[in-house]
């Protein structure tokens, strides 16, 4: 789903001063929040472009969207002007925040070439996953802003509807993936997530449309599963590439998945990294949402409307 900013948003946008955000904890702050969003309000089709992105993200189906900023970040660059407009968008579908005490709201995932390759800032295939997989309350949204693609053309961004890939798989796998085995990675020095979820259910049966499916490709590597629960879990992983959708992401462009309904990855950006200069590279700068009463409000009062 992709959404074209009207033209006339795009120039009233160029010209918004959007003031300096701040943080009450992890999370923005309310005031901040209550600002952006008068200042918003007051430009043109920009209530109707936030409704057409909340729907996107919530319709039957629905899950994630890519909001078209290139023109904005020509216009503005991608320093702080530009992203305080993009965090402006983000509050609109929930509350913007920061789980990494280190990083000030956005966080930079640029290219290293001799880290792990499936990771983060890896240059590898990164599998089907969810962002904070094993804390208690993972973020509702991941978004990544894209600043610069591949200059080699790798890299893809891949999603997939996590429950209707758990839907085609038989009831026996289905069991085995709702009971408490699984596991992954470390857990420290993180905010606003709840606690350590280990071990986890990727099935916890509570709302089998809005839960998690708590899962990342990545667990399959080298834990001691049994056969079965390791057999269900790469089961899944094939279903999610079989339903999965791919695309480049283009400067300027936002990437906001419901982390309730699609996993992402990402498919290995091109060989030859090493030859590009660091400061050249494909760089994504990523902002996590938490789901509370502004970005439920909001949606009641789409509803209403329609
Ligand atoms: O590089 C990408 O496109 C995605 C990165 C990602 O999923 C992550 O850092 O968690
Ligand atoms: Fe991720």
């Amino acid at each position: 789903m992709f959404i074209e900013m009207p033209s006339d948003l795009e120039a009233a946008l160029i010209d918004l001063p959007l003031p300096t955000w701040e943080l009450d904890h992890s999370f923005l702050a309310k005031s901040t929040m209550e600002r952006y969003r008068t200042e918003l309000t007051a430009t043109p089709r920009f209530e109707e472009t936030a409704a057409t992105l909340r729907h996107a993200l919530t319709r039957e189906g629905g899950g994630y969207a890519v909001l078209r900023l290139g023109n904005l970040a020509k216009a503005l660059g991608t320093g702080d002007r530009f992203r305080r407009l993009v965090t402006g968008f983000a509050a609109e579908v929930a509350v913007p925040f920061s789980p990494f005490p280190r990083w000030p709201l956005w966080k930079d995932i640029g290219v290293k070439v001799d880290k792990d390759p499936g990771k983060s800032s890896g240059i590898g295939y990164n599998a089907f996953h969810m962002d904070l997989v094993n804390a208690s309350m993972p973020p509702d949204y991941i978004t990544l802003l894209c600043v610069r693609p591949d200059p080699l053309g790798g890299g893809f961004s891949i999603l997939s509807d996590a429950h209707a890939a758990v839907a085609r798989l038989s009831e026996d796998c289905r069991a085995l993936l709702a009971e408490s085995v699984y596991h992954y990675g470390t857990f420290f020095d993180l905010f606003s997530v709840g606690e350590e979820y280990k071990p986890f259910p990727i099935l916890d049966g509570s709302d089998p449309e809005e839960g998690f499916v708590r899962f990342t490709a990545k667990m399959l590597a080298g834990s001691e599963l049994s056969q079965a629960h390791a057999e269900s879990a790469g089961e899944l992983a094939e279903e999610l590439v079989r339903g999965q959708v791919s695309f480049m992401l283009q400067p300027g462009d936002y990437l906001i998945v419901a982390q309730r309904r699609f996993l992402h990855g990402r498919e290995a950006l091109r060989s030859g990294q090493e030859t590009i200069p660091a400061a050249d590279r494909r760089l994504l700068l990523q902002l996590f949402l938490r789901a509370g009463s502004t970005g439920g409000s909001a949606r009641v009062a789409d509803r209403c409307h329609r």
